[in-house]
């Protein structure tokens, strides 16, 4: 690929150590009353026969040649790599714990050796906050630049205060967490699964849109307002409720209908412009990213693949082509992501 006059940051991309791998696998072999989610999720990507299965299972788990060339061939300069969904966050945390050691320790490996094309999240196990919140000034230690947090753990949502020592840690360090989809909890994926809508279609982002919501109308961003935010799939499809969210948030708190629903500082859509930055993941489509710039600002809006969920080239030039000038062009695949993550 030509020179653009800008590096591609990938940002959204994700790993995972062949050891999580086998004991997902175990867990899918012998477990009982496991989660319909992970069922239908890391069944589906450890376990189907079908060529998207394999493609994906076997790329996940390399951190060097393969992916290096696949980024060569898409033209994506460097890739700041996350631990897949579901990560630890549907084990108990006796597990969930080590695990995320070890994928932490394998990723920051990786970015040792190739410190130019890889910068790395820290993985954590919510289910142990005093340790995730350890591991997140580990994590930067190791030079890992945010937090990767693959949205519910066991049903559980970042607004719940048994989690807050993690948004505080993250809040202390100045360093990002980025909120990534999972399958949607037991609570929630019924009427989804049964229409085979609960993965990256449509579930994750109905789930995850929800979880980020719940912190803005909990008041998350009220007790941490420097905690800064990333989230994938352009904003969940935030960006285009701002409008109602902000009159129905208002409607909802005057009359005093929920328990849940107290004032906070602003309205819904200001936290969305100040604590929330959006990728592009898995949406490659200019009027949907133009609409996303216009709303949020230029600013807010980077650059990233989904490698290897969504490994497709073409949607690099689709990118590249945007109706941008060179410097908001550079902003949207570069410059955003390195003041964001601290590059
Ligand atoms: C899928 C998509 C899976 C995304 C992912 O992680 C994921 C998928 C398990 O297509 O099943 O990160 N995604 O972000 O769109
Ligand atoms: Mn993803």
């Amino acid at each position: 690929m030509a020179d653009a006059g800008y590096q591609r940051i990938a940002t959204e991309e994700a790993f995972a150590p062949p050891e999580l791998m086998a004991l997902w696998r175990n867990m899918l072999e012998t477990g009982t009353d496991l989660d319909p989610g992970f069922v239908s999720l890391v069944g589906f990507y450890a376990r189907h026969g079908s060529e998207r299965a394999r493609a994906v299972s076997e790329r996940l788990q390399d951190l060097g040649e393969r992916r290096l060339a696949d980024m060569d061939a898409a033209g994506i300069g460097r890739q700041i790599v996350s631990l897949t969904a579901p990560g630890t966050q549907v084990l108990d945390a006796d597990q969930a714990v080590p695990m995320a050691t070890l994928a932490n320790d394998r990723l920051a490996e990786a970015c040792r050796r190739h410190p130019d094309r890889l910068t790395g999240l820290t993985a954590i196990a919510p289910q142990d906050p005093a340790a995730a919140a350890e591991e997140i000034a580990r994590g930067a230690g190791l030079g890992f630049k945010g937090v990767i947090i693959n949205s519910h753990t066991h049903g559980e949502y970042l607004d719940n205060q048994k989690f807050w020592p993690i948004l505080e840690a993250a809040e202390a360090l100045d360093t990002p967490i980025y909120l990534h989809p999972t399958a949607p909890p037991r609570t929630m994926i019924e009427p989804l699964v049964e229409a085979g809508l609960d993965g990256a279609i449509y579930g994750f982002a109905v789930e995850t849109g929800m979880h980020l919501l719940r912190m803005i109308t909990a008041g998350v961003f009220d007790r941490f307002p420097r905690l800064r935010v990333v989230v994938g799939h352009l904003g969940e499809a935030l960006p285009f409720w701002l409008y109602r969210l902000d009159y129905m948030h208002a409607a909802s708190v005057r009359s005093g209908r929920y328990e849940a629903m107290r004032p906070i500082a602003r309205t819904p859509s200001e936290y969305l412009r100040e604590n929330v930055w959006v990728t592009t993941s898995g949406m490659a489509w200019p009027p949907a990213i133009m609409f996303c710039r216009e709303v949020l600002g230029g600013d807010r809006v980077l650059y990233a693949m989904d490698y290897p969920y969504q490994y497709v080239p073409d949607e690099v030039s689709v990118q590249d082509d945007l109706p941008l000038d060179e410097t908001a062009k550079k902003a949207f695949f570069q410059t955003n992501a390195e003041r964001v993550f601290g590059l």
